[in-house]
């Protein structure tokens, strides 16, 4: 059974974790109403389980750790859905729950976001101007603090796959590639992109060896990802009309999904185009609209963070 958390925070909201619910069937859309009853009635930040009693820290765990994720695709077994009502950096909630049942909990570098870190020329009006800086690794963010946003990253088992954008610098990349080493590797790979701001709408990993990379914005490095035997699969032209809002997004959310499984994808009900080609590539699409939480700012793959999947810890990548 998937295990769906609503937190709220950051750009997250509400709205997909009923979508999600509605998605998954009636035990987890009562899960989602049941949460969504003790948010109402709670002034709390978030919703934890009611059927786990206080736990003590304990000596047990690392075989059974609450929080395990080490791809994009193993089975999901649980997913935090952010809400986006009274959007906050939220107090800790599940943290300490899991933290009681043995997972490791790291709070990475707060940036002070001093003006020093960001280069207050940059020009945020030509694309042109942008596409050169780009192509110089140069974005609005300057290398004055480590900063990064997870979104930045991908994860293939002990690789990850990491941007230099607008929102992660080079010493936040440092800072994870140190943290993870030496059991994971991270490999800092970059796009034709003049506003480069999260991976996942851009090059999305669904499968061992397979990845959806975004044809506007080809992957410099990808021979190295052909040399490792990937698929590397071009989905094709997003249908979203030019006129929908969206908020600090582009028309690629559509391949913004979360895979449930290796075979198993939620993909936006309108996107009909992308779905048949996940069909094509033997992945069931699980259609959800999710168009208005696009208005708010990203796609599947942002509102929602995978706790735990069901795997072990592999490489994809030689
Ligand atoms: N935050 C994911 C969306 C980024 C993009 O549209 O490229």
């Amino acid at each position: 059974m998937l295990r769906v958390r609503c937190l709220r925070g950051g750009s997250r909201g509400a709205e997909a974790a009923h979508l999600i619910g509605a998605m998954f069937g009636r035990a987890v859309t009562g899960w989602v109403q049941r949460t969504q009853r003790a948010l109402q009635s709670t002034s709390s930040a978030a919703v934890a389980e009611t059927h786990l009693e206080d736990e003590h820290v304990t000596e047990h765990a690392q075989q059974d750790c609450p929080v395990s994720s080490y791809n994009e695709w193993d089975p999901l077994e649980e997913v935090i859905v952010g809400l986006a009502e009274n959007a906050r950096v939220p107090p800790f909630t599940v943290e300490v729950k899991y933290f009681r049942r043995g997972a490791k909990w790291t709070t990475a570098p707060k940036p002070t976001m001093s003006d020093e870190l960001y280069d207050q020329d940059y020009p945020i009006r030509t694309v042109e101007d942008r596409h050169k800086l780009a192509a110089q690794g140069k974005f609005v963010t300057t290398e004055h603090e480590p900063c990064f946003d997870a979104a930045d990253f991908m994860r293939a088992g002990r690789d990850l796959f990491v941007q230099r954008s607008q929102v992660t610098n080079y010493m936040g990349i440092e800072w994870m590639r140190r943290h993870l080493a030496p059991e994971y590797k991270v490999h800092v790979i970059s796009f034709k992109d003049p506003n480069p701001m999260h991976i996942d709408a851009t090059f999305n990993i669904i499968g061992p060896g397979l990845v959806l990379s975004n044809p506007d914005r080809p992957c410099k490095q990808i021979d190295m990802f052909k040399k490792a035997g990937w698929t590397i699969v071009k989905p094709p032209t997003p249908l979203i009309p030019d006129d929908h809002p969206l908020w600090m997004s582009s028309k690629w959310l559509s391949m913004n999904v979360l895979m449930l499984d290796e075979k198993r994808v939620m993909v936006d009900a309108n996107e009909t185009t992308i779905q048949k080609m996940f069909e094509s590539l033997g992945i069931k699409t699980v259609k959800v609209s999710i168009r208005h939480a696009n208005s708010l700012g990203g796609g599947f793959h942002c509102w929602t963070t995978d706790v735990r999947r069901r795997g072990t810890l592999q490489s994809y990548f030689h």
